[in-house]
């Protein structure tokens, strides 16, 4: 086994696989090859030896794309409950090395901030994931409000994971590469613009003066916003337009992770515009298959060992009360 930092580790973008939502799938959700599903559904041996090989002491774990985002309005909340009291189960089955982050009923937006307080308060879990739009709509709008309202109450994080673009968009953008690279409507490029965007679009909308404490986790080391953060708040700033403190409320309000994103410039970067105290280690297993690569990486990133230790654990025991 390879050398074990001397402080936890936590990994906080590690998704499993829920046997009864996922058979509402359809499509291109419904399954991701044989290793990585087998990996998805296992909530026991196979989990906890991966995580061990690599050091890893703790799974924040949350269900994969699309979770429960897709789900009708008729039965959403229900469906919802259902998959979350599941999940609470698996955490109580070994809570020395699993936390969660609930799945919220998007299509039914004052549902969905009750069923996160019952995930915070009831369940013990240390906020709640969404994935992508919400049946296509953007989550700016203020319809879902009342959800952000409540995590701010709460003070518990959300995070906003990706989930594939609209098919209107990956049909005029990428639909004529997805066939030679599946994966370029995924992680190389799809995710990336669909997520960036719905967090752009969270900015503009003015959510950050309403609920100025909200925290939001971004993975994948802020999908790329973090590099563009000057440019963008510089172009925002010319005469012209309403005045928004993008680069302010995205270094405050934003909390980003190295899922499925090992790079040193990537995180140098990140380190520049965020503050260290702003990153957080994960992921993304089992879409990364391999926990060690991660670790490994982490081992040998040009930070003090203090600034590692708060990624690896030391931000995360912070921002999810662990
Ligand atoms: C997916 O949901 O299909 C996915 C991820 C992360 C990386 C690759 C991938 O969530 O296919
Ligand atoms: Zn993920």
């Amino acid at each position: 086994m390879m050398q074990k930092p001397k402080c936890p580790i936590i990994a906080i973008e590690e998704h499993y696989w829920d046997p009864e939502l996922t058979k509402t799938y359809v499509g291109p959700e419904s399954g991701r090859g044989g290793d990585i599903d087998k990996r998805l559904y296992d909530m026991g041996a196979l989990r906890i030896q991966e995580m061990d090989e690599a050091g890893i002491d703790v799974q924040v774990l949350s269900h994969g794309a699309p979770s429960t985002q897709k789900l009708p309005a008729d039965t959403a909340a229900k469906m919802t409950a259902t998959v979350n009291d599941r999940l609470a189960g698996y955490v109580k089955s070994n809570p020395k090395r699993f936390a969660a982050f609930g799945a919220l009923p998007t299509a039914v937006p004052d549902a969905a901030a009750d069923e996160l307080e019952r995930c915070v308060k009831t369940l013990g879990m240390k906020g709640a994931m969404i994935h992508g739009t919400a049946n296509g709509e953007f989550l700016d709008k203020q319809k879902f409000w009342p959800i952000f309202e409540r995590a701010e109450k709460l003070d518990v994080p959300i995070y906003l994971h990706p989930s594939l673009p609209d098919p209107r968009v990956t049909e005029i953008y990428l639909q004529d590469y997805a066939k030679d690279f599946p994966l370029v409507v995924r992680p190389a490029w799809g995710f990336t613009v669909e997520t960036a965007t719905i967090a752009i679009r969270l900015v503009l909308s003015g959510l950050f003066d309403k609920y100025p404490k909200l925290k939001i986790i971004l993975g994948h080391f802020g999908e790329t916003i973090p590099f563009l953060l000057w440019r963008i708040d510089s172009a925002l700033k010319r005469p012209g337009g309403k005045q928004v403190a993008f680069r302010d409320i995205f270094s405050k309000n934003f909390y980003l992770t190295t899922s499925g994103f090992f790079s040193n410039p990537a995180l140098l970067c990140c380190v520049m515009e965020m503050g260290v105290d702003h990153i957080l280690f994960a992921v993304d297993w089992p879409f990364v298959i391999d926990n060690k690569s991660a670790v490994e990486w982490m081992a040998d990133v040009p930070l003090s060992d203090e600034d590692k230790a708060k990624i690896l654990s030391g931000n995360a025991q912070k921002l999810l009360r662990m």
